[in-house]
């Protein structure tokens, strides 16, 4: 059987490579000694190529899409299938570190390396891009890879110019591409079932934590203001204390309220004044103008704009306390980017798997994830980066933890791209029997079913499922019933059985008292006569059909029941084996 799981071996052999190509990669700049790499440059063309390259010896077939991304597909077992798509950017920061976006496509390329290693084809295809902007550092518009694949280049991108007055449409030209074409990058909706992106942290949380991997609930999303108190600039040997109207002081009461109540809010929420300028600016001169912004950023848009107001009723306050004017001024906003429940589950597990232990975070900088999201569920997977350090030389991560890195990604990959029956075809056999227990407590029929495995099809193992339930007789009965819940009392407790017989009986209503009642006197007079839990098929079925179907086999003669409870107990039990395929 096919093997699914990357050991540590293999990741670490993988995380070797990832730092060394990393490291192949930071050699491709426009200037020596320093990295420095921006969109449709030539050395971005060469990045492309060598990334290529290395897409071809995995056994992926490789484009550059009309944008300038490098792409790469590596098949699923049906052509033209659904891909999950792997990818950061190749772009970088002027003077900047090797791992910001690198370090996820080069990743990527280790769970397709994986797969092609032990000749493993999944369900979904898997396609990996590299995008060629995400930084903007060239054209000072950011996201233009990403936005391609979602086909949302504003018209006006066009015309932007570098700093040497090259348009981003002449960029094109110069890089063998054509304007005219850049929709040809879009990607239609059912191509991809989910987006996942590896990245460095950039911040210091992992570290803290000494975590090496963590999973993204959210890229934060922002507000930035200009606002501006405007008080009387005055003599300051003259003007007594109680009269002034001192912009500046009152621009300090703002900030102290802005820290604390920041802090207040929980560690999520960030709030910075990072400019500040103060009129007329003279050391015997009272402040009368104060200019300063005000960036803002959370995970969630709702608590951003709490606090947000809070800020800005504070701001009026101190103002009118001071007999002063404040204003501000919103001139940029995006919103949050939350990632997908799902997909931060299945990372969250990975992560589990491989660390012991999962932290969520949220991402305090954007990514390429803020414009798949826009078309494709996203998810997001944050390795630890040295002091949090990044866009900067110094930028740095550790062996061991890309290690884990690749192992916790390949994982989820596989996991995802696969259908449950292949999963469960593929699975260790402790796996395969836990998936399957909730269905009846008959340890022999998990074990058959289990045994039995691969199967072709969904059919093949229900047929052979159900075929293994003809030879149950009453000591599996009692076996079964041993562990079921009455019809009416609905299961306690959190188990998979629980659970699904609570789902199944929730037709039966138990606010309904005369109905309730009548259940409970039907099972115990049942109880008494068969010596075992009555036992039905609840899903399509009422209360008051329940009742009566209890009513009706209350007469049966033993070995009459013996069979009808034995039926309801493979319909159950084949009806939840459905339900696990799904
Ligand atoms: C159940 C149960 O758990 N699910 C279902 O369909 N019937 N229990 C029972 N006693 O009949």
């Amino acid at each position: 059987m096919a093997k699914l799981v990357m050991n540590e071996g293999e990741a670490a052999k993988a995380a070797r490579r990832v730092l060394q190509r990393a490291d192949e990669l930071a050699a491709i700049s426009e200037t020596p000694g320093a990295l420095t790499r921006v969109y449709l440059s030539p050395e971005h063309l060469r990045a492309n190529h060598l990334v290529a390259g290395w897409m071809e010896q995995i056994g992926m077939t490789t484009w550059q899409d009309a944008v300038g991304n490098i792409c790469g597909r590596y098949e699923g077992l049906n052509e033209g299938a659904p891909a999950i798509l792997l990818g950061s950017h190749l772009d970088t920061v002027r003077n900047a570190g090797r791992y910001d976006g690198m370090l996820g496509v080069l990743s990527a390329l280790e769970v397709v390396a994986f797969l092609y290693q032990h000749d493993i084809q999944l369900d979904q295809a898997i396609e990996i891009i590299g995008f060629g902007d995400e930084e903007g550092t060239r054209f000072g518009i950011t996201l233009l890879g990403s936005r391609g694949v979602t086909g949302t280049w504003p018209e006006h991108w066009l015309a932007c110019e570098d700093a040497a007055g090259v348009s981003v449409a002449q960029a094109l030209v110069n890089a063998g591409l054509d304007p005219a074409r850049i929709g040809h990058a879009a990607r239609q909706p059912e191509e991809f079932s989910a987006y996942l992106e590896l990245h460095i942290e950039q911040g210091p949380v992992l570290e803290q934590e000494e975590l090496a991997l963590g999973v993204v609930t959210a890229i934060n999303g922002a507000r930035r203001l200009n606002c501006r108190f405007t008080g009387e600039a005055g003599h300051a040997g003259t003007v007594p204390m109680s009269i002034r109207k001192d912009a500046l002081a009152a621009s300090a009461e703002w900030m102290i309220f802005i820290e604390n109540t920041t802090r207040a809010h929980g560690p999520n929420l960030v709030a910075t004044v990072g400019t500040l300028q103060c009129a007329p600016g003279a050391v015997n001169v009272i402040p009368g103008d104060v200019h300063l912004t005000l960036d803002i950023r959370s995970p969630e848009d709702a608590s951003l704009e709490v606090l947000l107001g809070q800020l800005l009723r504070e701001g009026e306050q101190i103002a009118a306390r001071r007999g002063i004017a404040f204003s501000a001024e919103t001139y940029y906003s995006i919103p949050a980017t939350p990632c997908d429940t799902a997909l931060q589950r299945e990372l969250g597990t990975s992560v589990n798997e491989v660390q012991g232990r999962c932290l969520s975070l949220p991402s305090g900088a954007g990514h390429d994830a803020i414009a798949i999201a826009e078309r494709w569920p996203v998810g997001m997977l944050f390795v630890r980066c040295d002091r949090g350090v990044s866009h900067h030389p110094a930028e740095s991560v550790i062996e061991e933890d890309v290690t884990l890195a690749v192992q916790a990604y390949t994982q989820a990959v596989v996991r995802l791209a696969q259908t449950p029956l292949r999963a469960f075809n593929l699975a260790e056999e402790a796996d395969a029997l836990n998936l399957i227990s909730p269905c009846v407590a008959l340890p022999e029929w998990t074990k058959n079913v289990v045994a039995q495995r691969p199967y072709d099809s969904l059919r093949a193992l229900t047929e052979s499922a159900a075929q293994l339930t003809q030879a149950w007789n009453r000591n599996d009965l009692l076996l079964a019933l041993s562990t079921h819940p009455r019809i009416g009392e609905k299961a306690q407790g959190s188990s998979k059985e629980a659970v699904l017989s609570q789902g199944e009986q929730s037709a039966v209503n138990t606010r309904n008292s005369a109905l309730s009642l009548a259940l409970v006197q039907g099972n115990a007079e049942y109880e008494a006569r068969f010596g075992h839990v009555f036992l039905i098929r609840a899903k399509g079925r009422s209360g008051e059909e329940i009742l009566a179907e209890l009513q009706r086999r209350l007469h049966n003669s033993p070995a009459k029941e013996e069979a009808e409870a034995l039926e309801q107990l493979r319909q159950i039990t084949l009806l939840r084996l459905e339900g696990v395929f799904a």
